[in-house]
């Protein structure tokens, strides 16, 4: 955090709120035992006149599973990670009537900080919320790889989540991404593999990793979705030195809730862009740092992704 308030300090057209959220931010606040600070949770949240929603929250029964829908299905998948020196698992969702005739766009989806592979089935429904929309015409039918985001051996959650090996996990994951996981997907499953077909997202320390790894390799994905981006995110500058590499993305969207603590990154990387003229969606939703904000920025992002 405190690289983030050092770098506020040398941007002088960043709008006032910004500077008076990034003042009181967590440099000197007590650390964890791990050294982490979990009490970026407690952070002040100053919200500005940019911290409005920017769509309408989904219709109630978005996530639920509904008569005449028609169904995708969720599959394991293991990779060798030369990353980890492990066999690594993901969860797959295969749109209905998944066909080998047809190469499917792409979304890698990414976890918070004590979750693993299964923490986007276990809590937000992103099987049963994108039958829904597919069904209803308002997203295209996509195939979805929940990875584990902590690119270690033993990457279990839980534990001292904050432990440094484990949010270091978290940055390696950038070469498991890329090497080992995309590589084994587009080797086993009917596939586009151009970056307009590629995207990525992720809630919390996922959401960071989708900043710090999205915009690192425009070639790699055209679509970005951050939410609620923890401070494993990098400064603005640094993640996003040429302005003109971040015109290149289809969709840049970030989202957090007006009752998360964490919102002062989220209104970092969103005046960055805003200063610079990069086109992104900033949507500030009523909702805390939990489940029901991923749920519903996921079904606003899934709709606007691969069209
Ligand atoms: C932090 C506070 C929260 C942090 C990460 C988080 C890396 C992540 C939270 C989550 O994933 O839910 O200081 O530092």
């Amino acid at each position: 955090m405190c690289s983030l308030f050092q770098f506020s300090r040398r941007k002088a057209a960043w709008p006032l709120f910004l500077a008076a959220v990034l003042t009181a931010s967590s440099c000197g606040a007590p650390a964890t035992p791990e050294g982490r600070s979990r009490s970026d949770f407690e952070h002040p949240i100053v919200l500005g006149p940019d911290d409005v929603r920017a769509f309408p929250d989904a219709p109630g029964g978005f996530m639920s599973r509904h008569v005449g829908v028609d169904h995708g299905m969720i599959e394991h998948f293991d990779y060798a990670s030369t990353v980890t020196g492990t066999t690594r698992h993901a969860n797959v969702y295969l749109p209905p009537h998944y066909s080998r005739d047809h190469h499917y766009p792409v979304l890698y989806l990414l976890h918070g900080i004590g979750g693993d592979e299964n923490e986007w089935l276990n809590d937000e429904s992103p099987g049963d919320i994108l039958d829904n929309l597919i069904a209803a015409g308002k997203a295209v039918p996509m195939i979805v790889v929940m990875p584990n985001g902590r690119a270690m051996a033993d990457d279990r959650g839980g534990g001292s989540n904050f432990a440094p090996e484990k949010l270091a996990a978290f940055a390696h994951f950038e070469r498991d991404l890329l090497d080992c996981l995309i590589p084994a997907v587009e080797a086993r499953y009917s596939v586009a593999t151009d970056r307009e077909h590629r995207a990525l997202a992720g809630l919390s320390m996922g959401g960071g990793q989708t900043l710090n790894f999205g915009f690192a390799h425009p070639r790699k994905f055209a679509w970005l979705g951050a939410f609620s981006p923890a401070p494993n995110t990098r400064p603005p500058a640094e993640l996003l030195p040429d302005p003109a590499v971040a015109r290149q993305f289809k969709l840049v969207y970030l989202s957090c809730g007006r009752k998360d603590g964490l919102i002062f990154i989220g209104q970092g990387v969103h005046a960055w862009l805003k200063e610079h003229q990069i086109p992104h969606v900033w949507n500030v939703d009523d909702h805390a740092h939990t489940s029901p904000e991923w749920a519903n920025n996921f079904y606003l992002f899934a709709q606007r992704i691969f069209r």
